[in-house]
């Protein structure tokens, strides 16, 4: 075994966790319960569909005929229409963002608006689907902000620190559905012959020795100088003593997954012509650092914790270092002393 994380014994599907979950919480009402098994339940369905990705049906752009002369849907459209379809008539939701949707999508108007917020990405790292490379789903629940009627966009741009819920699912040599609603990082492996999600991986906390640190090091020329060192550190040439090992796979779920079990750091940092970075602070950077700081570890943006910035609008991008605590103070660190 290389990580700490412990295997049970007992067979715990992730229906009994979740509810185990909802029975310490007396004055849980089953309706946060409810929304992640539907969460899992698009996992689910997904991981049907990005199994089967080299098949006519699914593989080329969207807007393109299959051999039966049908519409070929893209996975990534056709996972957002999954989780969107799974949850816009339950009552539960307030409103939802996708990273496929340009604004909130609204609770059509003949379902109830109910207290809960849904961000999602629901296929991070698709460019990879084509080579068969894992992907995955990040999801963020939040409590509505506004009282009544259907959700707005003020209730999607919360500070990562109002998280009530954050997850995200793998679908790589197993199908993996990992979450927290803040009583620690639970994860659970899809048992295919039976079509349950077990719990496999109780109470994840990062490694305290990591072994890998993980960024696109093609850019290394666009870095400012505080980052290039940060990377030589990592490397064991400014002080760390021994180096880490370099993986990156280039999905952001996939590469935190692997750090959180064996221990490490990704960053997506600024570059020159890029000061924002890449990814997205509301349902890629901020459920994550939940999860993370959950974990014993931190995500920043290089200056600040990803959890106190206040999004500003729905897709905004922002630097991430997320991992083990000590090496993303570390970078925040090196950002301080040669950045600004
Ligand atoms: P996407 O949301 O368009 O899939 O882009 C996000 C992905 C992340 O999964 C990954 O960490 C990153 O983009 C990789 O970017 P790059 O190819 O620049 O290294
Ligand atoms: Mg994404």
């Amino acid at each position: 075994m290389t990580t700490q994380t412990t295997f049970t014994s007992t067979i715990t599907t992730i229906e009994r966790h979740i509810l185990e979950e909802q029975q310490s919480h007396p004055e849980a009402t089953g309706v946060l319960t409810n929304l992640l098994y539907d969460l899992a339940l698009a996992g689910k369905i997904i991981a049907s569909k990005t199994t089967r990705a080299g098949l006519a049906e699914i593989l080329g752009e969207a807007g393109d005929t299959n051999i039966q002369g049908e519409e070929v849907m893209k996975l990534d459209r056709l996972a957002d229409r999954t989780i969107f379809r799974l949850n816009d008539h339950t009552g539960r939701l307030a409103v939802m963002a996708s990273e496929e949707r340009a604004a909130p999508i609204n609770i059509p108007d003949r379902y109830r608006a109910g207290k809960y917020v849904l961000l999602y990405d629901p296929l991070d790292g698709s460019s990879n689907i084509d080579y068969n490379v894992s992907v995955g789903t990040i999801f963020a629940i939040y409590q509505r902000k506004t009282s009544e009627g259907r959700g707005t966009l003020d209730d999607c741009l919360q500070k990562g620190r109002e998280l009530v819920a954050a997850g995200y699912l793998t679908y790589g040599s197993s199908t993996m559905l990992v979450y927290t609603t803040g009583a620690g990082v639970h994860g659970f492996t899809l048992d295919p012959s039976v079509g349950e999600f077990l719990l496999s991986h109780h109470n994840i906390q990062i490694p305290k020795n990591p072994k890998y640190y993980s960024v696109n090091q093609g850019y290394e020329e666009n870095w400012s100088e505080g980052i290039q060192r940060f990377t030589h550190y990592l490397q064991g040439r400014e002080g760390l003593g021994t180096a880490l090992s370099l993986r990156y796979i280039g999905s952001l779920v996939a590469d935190f997954h692997r750090n959180l079990l064996a221990g490490g750091v990704f960053y997506y940092p600024a570059e020159k012509e890029k000061p924002e970075g890449k990814l997205r602070l509301a349902y890629e950077a901020a459920p994550l650092a939940f999860i993370a700081e959950q974990a014993g570890g931190y995500a920043s943006d290089g200056a600040q914790s990803i959890l106190d910035i206040q999004p500003e609008s729905l897709h905004q991008r922002t630097p991430l270092f997320i991992g083990n605590r000590d090496l993303v103070k570390k970078a925040e660190g090196f950002v301080r002393d040669y950045d600004q």
